[in-house]
């Protein structure tokens, strides 16, 4: 990863600097007004992106009640004092940049969390990074996220570890040779989880019998399906958010299309489940959280979630629920709320014992992570042998 400094910008910084500097005869006073002095506690103001309102808006409420969870856990230990300010970007790529820009002109906000859509953290990061204010998706999946800038991190399973892992599965189980892919054309999510499918099929040497699309909020998939019906495949490998793909699913049901279906992280969510009904069976993922693992840590947490929101927590709501105990960590390893501080201590954090396990950034800023794949049997997600 490298940034790029124009000179001219080198210059006008240095000169602002020098002038800031013999006005106020007080250079520490941004960090004396919000932080504590290093090696006291440390209190810092988080901003929060996340696709609260809008037809995804279930991976937004995942997401920030993860985050509340652990933000009252944190507040309660006291090592760090954090403050969340959370804004909706409804799934928009301008909302969320709008957002941003609220956020990152706020000085005391020291870094930011999300947004939601690999489709928003394109242009979102960019800026962040631009800004020099640390950034970190916790569900965003897309290829190239981390790489956009130093200051971008995420903690989400990446697209291409999820999907061969789970297509490599189905494949043994099911000695899948023929595979039909459907993709949503229109987003970045969709688009690098049909590319890592495509390439993983071919790397598999299976019969890609045919690759249609779809837009998102179309509702009637049925040209596609009923082509991809003729074509008889094994297994349909399904590219989609879970809106448009809970209603896939629902259609290739009811056109008698009952293989099974591979799909990213965008369909790992109970919404498909509680949108398609019984058509969501035979739908396989892999995902970095599974509720009913028989570990402690995660049983703890699924305890505290359930007494909290009276619902399991999916993916979404694990992944920034350990996002916010990173930056706890980080946080107290800077020793002080100051945006290069912080990134510089979260690019370090290692083996972090997280409740999706270990947690490492690789040197990107991505992670470091081992998939378990599920299928969707008899209206729930189970463990795929
Ligand atoms: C992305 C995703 C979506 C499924 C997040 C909700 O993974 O946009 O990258």
């Amino acid at each position: 990863m490298k940034r790029y400094l124009n000179k001219g910008f080198l210059l006008m910084t240095v000169l602002l600097l020098l002038a800031l500097t013999a006005c106020s005869g007080n250079s520490s006073e941004k960090t004396s007004k919000t932080n504590s002095a290093k090696g006291d506690k440390v209190s810092a103001k988080l901003g929060v992106i996340s696709y609260i309102t809008g037809p995804g808006a279930a991976y937004g409420e995942a997401i920030t009640n993860g985050l509340k969870l652990a933000q009252k856990e944190i507040n309660a230990k006291g090592d760090v004092k954090i403050d969340l300010v959370t804004e909706d970007s409804a799934g928009k790529q301008e909302q969320a940049l709008s957002a941003a820009q609220k956020l990152m002109s706020d000085d005391d906000i020291v870094g930011i969390i999300g947004p939601t859509l690999s489709t928003e953290m394109n242009v979102v990061g960019k800026e962040a990074d631009m800004n020099g204010i640390p950034i970190m998706g916790t569900s965003t999946t897309a290829e190239g996220i981390p790489q956009i800038g130093d200051y971008v991190f995420r903690n989400s399973l990446p697209e291409a570890l999820a999907i061969p892992t789970a297509l490599k599965k189905a494949v043994d189980k099911y000695d899948v040779k023929k595979v039909a892919i459907l993709y949503g054309n229109d987003d970045v999510f969709t688009k690098s989880g049909f590319d890592t499918m495509k390439k993983a099929a071919e790397d598999m040497k299976l019969d890609i019998l045919t690759i249609e699309t779809f837009q998102k909020g179309q509702s009637d998939y049925n040209a596609q399906l009923t082509k991809i019906k003729g074509l008889k495949p094994d297994l349909i490998l399904c590219s989609a958010l879970y809106n448009e793909g809970a209603v896939i699913m629902d259609q290739a049901r009811k056109a008698g299309l009952d293989v099974p279906f591979v799909g990213g992280n965008g369909f790992n969510s109970p919404q498909v489940i509680d949108i398609a009904g019984q058509a969501a069976d035979g739908l396989i993922v892999a995902t970095p959280w599974f509720a009913d693992k028989p570990d402690q840590k995660v049983q703890d947490f699924v305890k505290k979630f359930e007494a909290e929101y009276g619902k399991k927590p999916d993916q979404f709501a694990a992944q920034a629920y350990d996002a916010l105990y990173i930056y706890a960590e980080a946080l107290k390893n800077a020793g002080e709320a100051d945006r290069d501080a912080l990134r510089d201590a979260l690019a370090k954090i290692k083996n972090f014992p997280g409740i999706l396990g270990n947690f490492s950034f690789d040197k990107d800023g991505d992670v470091v992570m081992e998939p378990t794949v599920l299928i969707i049997k008899d209206g729930k997600f189970q463990l795929f042998e």
